[in-house]
């Protein structure tokens, strides 16, 4: 009988999505690309949140080794990281 084959199927895939789910390390879909821990920094050190770390942003963050790195990591000596200039760290 195709439609009891049917239902059969839907039921066995709503077994398995649930688990997927659970696997995912990054929880509810956003559509965004998942945030790893350097890119959750990167924002919570971004205080005006306008995609560049300044200078002052840095040294308020009171992390030594970034406030050292700055101006080698400023690689456009623009005075601003942007987040490809601080993965470099
Ligand atoms: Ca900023
Ligand atoms: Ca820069």
């Amino acid at each position: 009988m195709p439609v009891m084959k049917t239902l059969i199927v839907i039921f066995a895939a709503g077994l398995t999505v649930p688990s997927a789910w659970a696997e995912d390390p990054g929880g509810i879909p956003t559509g965004r690309e998942p945030a790893t821990p350097d890119t959750r920094l990167f924002e919570k050190l971004d205080g005006d949140g306008d995609g560049y770390l300044s200078d002052e942003e840095v040294r308020k963050s009171q992390r030594s080794g970034l406030i050292t790195e700055f101006d080698r990591l400023d690689v456009n000596g623009d005075g601003f990281l942007t987040k490809q200039e601080y993965d470099r760290l």
